[in-house]
């Protein structure tokens, strides 16, 4: 291993030993990057891989809201603002009970060098809180959002920060994010959140494009290996907003999701989560914030199995879109055994490192990386922004199409940076080398400072 690699992970480890997922990202990531900090001494002398790992600014905020009974509560909120090179930083907010300063780092890490991957001039940044909306009502949530603005909107704008959601934060909260924002500036500049209703500038396709985006970045990875995706079958994780487009689009192409994940355990539906019924269901179960897959096996009739994940069925690819950590090595061993050639990373970070060393290490299954797979989400979300700065609205058509290209785009560019590098085919070696060169590039030509 180059020594200023290894040098730098060790740093980070030292001075975040607290933070276990950020220490996990950096460690993938730049022990992927040999080759090209080899092959570039300035790299070193800059310390742009110490400046890669360390957040340009990260702050937490109080939010303060009252519960339907008159009863206050406290949260932190956190904005990430990790790499602003390439352009205004760009990246979700969470809330979930376990926002803590590592996971925000960590995503922030990964959506700079995702960001970079689409080509598109985004940032990376990511947010959110320790609020737990589950079980909360709309006016709740309401409240907790126009709080959490309250507290960040001096520090976002269109051309400064332009957050959108991830888990827990989805259009009904980027309505009340918005609302809150025009409020407190006094004027409509929608360009400063993305994922946004239609109605107020938000984009055709930006709810289904991150699960529409997987499935195109997976047509490549099987057209490469002389497949095709029709007749194949999925393992699908999670029952949100990504797991909803992937089951619309494979539909769509022939393939089947043939189950679906959530805290309670795994649902198996052999015939497929593909009717339109069943579709819209996974958008009714996440809005009852039950937080219940089983909801799905008591009304369609499929088999639900208790506090269990979905890696040990045997289908054609595993797409897990649920969550970061998700497969570890007792479920890679269970996937190997299964001999499933299609390891498609979905979600951010969903393999821990051990289980994706395993997974590479397999001779026969084809591992393509998450910050690839799913970046049709922010990509579809720079077109959103595109959109509200030209004020003007483009048909699903044509954000379809665009967001098709630059899926078959960001493979075809990690495809490239891991062979110029001599890696072979490595989808994610190349996904990394290709983000991490354009930021380091944009850093030292900006003059390093
Ligand atoms: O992880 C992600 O890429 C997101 N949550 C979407 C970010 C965005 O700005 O659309």
């Amino acid at each position: 291993m180059n020594a200023y690699i290894e040098r730098t992970i060790e740093s980070v480890k030292t001075r975040y030993s607290n933070e276990p997922e950020f220490c996990q990202t950096v460690e993938e990531v730049l022990s992927s990057l040999e080759p090209v900090v080899d092959m570039h001494p300035e790299y070193e002398k800059f310390d742009i891989l110490g400046r890669m790992v360390e957040p340009e600014r990260m702050f937490t905020f109080r939010v303060c809201w009252e519960d339907d009974n008159h009863q206050w509560h406290t949260n932190t909120g956190y904005r990430c603002q990790f790499n602003g090179s390439i352009g205004p930083y760009k990246g979700g907010i969470r809330f979930q009970r376990n926002v803590n300063p590592s996971i925000m780092k960590f995503l922030g890490f990964e959506q700079t060098f995702k960001n970079s991957l689409t080509g598109l001039p985004i940032g990376g940044g990511k947010g959110g809180s320790d609020f737990d909306p589950s079980g909360k009502s709309d006016g709740e949530i309401m409240r907790f959002c126009q709080s959490f603005m309250q507290a960040l909107y001096r520090y976002i704008g269109p051309d400064t920060d332009v957050p959108a959601g991830d888990m827990g934060v989805g259009g009904r909260e980027i309505g009340y994010l918005f609302g809150e924002y025009r409020r407190l500036k006094g004027k409509f500049e929608n360009g400063v959140l993305t994922g946004k209703g239609f109605s107020y500038g938000g984009s055709r396709i930006r709810p289904e494009a991150t699960g529409y985006g997987a499935v195109y970045y997976l047509e490549n990875v099987l057209r490469d290996d002389g497949e095709e995706l029709a007749g194949k079958t999925i393992a699908c994780a999670g029952f949100g907003n990504v797991t909803w487009g992937i089951c619309k689009k494979a539909t769509e192409l022939g393939a089947k999701v043939v189950t679906l994940s959530g805290p309670d355990g795994y649902v198996y539906d052999p015939d497929g989560v593909c009717t339109p019924e069943k579709i819209d269901y996974l958008v009714a179960m996440r809005a009852s914030g039950r937080n219940k897959v089983k909801d799905y096996a008591d009304k369609f009739g499929v088999e639900f199995h208790e506090g269990e994940k979905p890696w040990g069925v045997k289908v054609d690819i595993v797409m897990p879109s649920a969550m970061q950590n998700d497969v570890r090595m007792d479920s890679a061993k269970k996937i190997a055994a299964n001999h499933i050639r299609y390891y498609i990373e979905v979600a951010n970070m969903p393999t821990t490192n051990d289980a994706l060393r395993f997974l590479m290490a397999q001779p026969d299954i084809i591992v393509a990386p998450s910050k690839a797979v799913n970046a049709g989400g922010v990509a579809t979300s720079a077109l959103e922004m595109s959109q509200n700065s030209e004020r003007l609205v483009w048909t699903a058509e044509e954000v379809d199409r665009q967001l098709h290209t630059i899926m078959d785009t960001i493979y075809k560019n990690s495809v490239d940076a891991a062979a110029r590098n001599g890696l072979g085919y490595n989808l994610v070696a190349g996904a990394n080398i290709a983000g991490f060169e354009r930021v380091a590039d944009a850093m030292i030509q900006q003059g390093v400072f």
